[in-house]
């Protein structure tokens, strides 16, 4: 008998044939040198979900393996990493075996989560419980945007690193490739700085979390203490796991502003007064003093997190920084006389700038959000917008590629519903009927220079993993559906006729997601 297949998201092309393949037929998954590690992978997730324990052979286009085999093969030109070219993959599953090619080791990764789908919702269990069994079917594939993220706030509430690596999974089950994580705000500092301890045993830990609104008392949110951090090893753990997945980790260091748990750390960088790591949310007039000091910070905390993660992109943050410290700081004036600046937005610039010099020489191009081209930021540098879509245009215009991410339509720390049982959010309103008819790219726009899209969990209002993951699915799984599919594929076969069939693998996975027919109290 035939089953559905129901994909998400759904590949470009899929010819399905009648009939299946059972994996338990197969003798080995042969893999080429450099997919060893991948085939590792996908021996392990099979020998979880479904008890099968497919050995992993070696082999190469002029050194077949005999008999039916899962084969991981690498073919054609290897294209420049971060590229769609790099993430296209061919699967066929024949009565005869399955071929997995593409030219380039991501796209054997992209490859792996289609046919993880193609099993049983139960094979993504952690234990045997469903047989390992996929339809025969022809795919050819590869993503519409080279940047499908998802950001994850660990700051405003820790998240633990276990957590964390739950997620990159997911990402890498929704053939998403990149995983932004919000380090540093006014709320807390995040991650080990070995030559600045401070950051960790001051920045890390706050006293209370304070309620913000009334209707937040009324929702049971209690002032609590709240902290943590990640060592350096937990980082490292972090950077091989999703470099494994060939998920890339872009990591933010929210500087100059948001800076509150800086400075609470080291009170001499600021233009301000001394304060604590701040316990109630917003946006905070704090923010470093533009003197050599403060740079030497910046600098040596963005090259200690970006000898850790070896992705491309360091994330310098920008958003959201008051000039009121700058307009009546000395340093600050000066500054601005010295440099000629008729505008105190400059003062930012002259961060980012320097920001951007300095990663640039450790090899790494820096991505900001918008604000930063308000005083003006590198070309060389990528913006990511969440204003409104005129920055996109903004940002195009001065010549930066851009990063698609507007809180009107994938933030998912927004409500999903008017519902009165849905869970205190932080406010707007992003039903899922909305990301699954959003258009990141909408014609007039030269989608060259758009790096891709990303959805964001902000966490003021997500204390904790079960919330997030409550917030995040299955927006998220629409999600990447948008980010991966082309519009004309995405609409032939709507994504939400496809989502029940997907829940199974969510709930299969564990996942708390938020149920298709309305809030349930939480
Ligand atoms: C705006 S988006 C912020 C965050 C908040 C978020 C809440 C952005 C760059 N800044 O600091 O957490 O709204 O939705």
């Amino acid at each position: 008998m035939q089953r559905r297949i129901s994909l998400i998201p759904q590949p470009q092309q899929l010819t399905a044939a009648d009939g299946d393949l059972d994996l338990s037929l197969l003798s080995a998954i042969a893999a080429a040198p450099e997919l060893q590690p991948l085939a590792w992978l996908l021996s392990d997730l099979l020998g979880r979900g479904t008890g099968l324990r497919l050995p992993v052979v070696q082999s190469t286009a002029s050194d077949p393996v005999d008999g039916r085999v899962l084969r991981l093969a690498l073919a054609g030109d290897r294209p420049e990493d971060f590229t769609t070219a790099a993430e296209a993959y061919r699967l066929d599953i024949t009565p005869d075996g399955v071929e997995l090619t593409a030219a380039h080791p991501a796209g054997i990764a992209r490859g792996i989560s289609t046919l993880r789908q193609l099993l049983p919702a139960d094979a993504l269990r952690e234990a045997p419980a469903a047989d390992p069994v996929v339809p025969l079917v022809r795919i050819a594939d590869e993503p519409r945007l080279r940047w499908r993220g998802v950001m994850l706030d660990v700051v405003r509430h820790f998240q633990p690193k276990d957590f964390v690596l739950k997620m990159i999974d997911r990402a890498w089950l929704h053939r998403l490739n990149v995983v932004h994580l919000h380090l540093t705000d006014d709320q807390g500092w995040r991650f080990e700085v070995p030559t600045r301890p401070k950051l960790t045993e001051t920045g890390s830990w706050r006293a209370e979390t304070k309620v913000g609104h009334a209707r937040d008392e009324a929702a049971g949110y209690e002032p609590t203490p709240h902290g943590g951090f990640f060592s350096v090893s937990d980082l490292r753990e972090i950077a091989s796991y999703a470099r494994e997945r060939h998920i890339m980790i872009v990591p933010e260091v929210n500087l100059p502003g948001h800076a509150r748990a800086v400075l609470a750390a080291y009170p001499e960088l600021g233009a301000g007064q001394n304060k604590p790591v701040c316990p109630t949310f917003g946006v905070f007039e704090e923010v470093l003093e533009p003197t050599q000091a403060a740079l030497d910070f910046a600098l040596e905390a963005y090259t200690a997190i970006a000898e850790v993660f070896d992705g491309p992109f360091i994330h310098i943050g920008g958003d959201e920084v008051p000039m009121t410290q700058w307009e009546s700081s000395p340093v600050a004036r000066e500054l601005m006389e010295r440099e000629g600046m008729e505008d105190v937005r400059g003062v930012q610039a002259w961060f980012t700038r320097a920001f951007c010099d300095h990663l640039a020489k450790m090899g790494k191009r820096v991505i900001g959000w918008d604000e930063i081209l308000d005083g003006g930021a590198p070309a060389e540098a990528a913006v990511q917008v969440w204003r409104t879509q005129d920055y996109v245009a903004k940002a195009l215009e001065a010549g930066h590629e851009v990063l698609v991410s507007p809180q009107s339509h994938v933030y998912f720390d927004h409500y999903e519903s008017d519902d009165p049982n849905e869970p205190l959010r932080i406010h707007g309103l992003t039903p899922i009927e909305k990301v699954a008819s959003w258009d990141p790219a909408p014609a007039g726009i030269d989608e060259t220079r758009i790096l891709g899209v990303q959805c964001q969990l902000w966490s003021e209002y997500l204390p904790n993993p079960r919330d997030v993951e409550y917030a995040a699915f299955p927006r998220l799984s629409v999600f990447a559906e948008v980010a991966w599919t082309n519009p004309d594929v995405r609409e032939a076969e709507p994504v939400l006729d496809r989502l029940p069939v997907h829940l199974e693998r969510l709930h299969a996975m564990g996942i708390g997601y938020r149920p298709l027919e309305g809030a349930k109290p939480w």
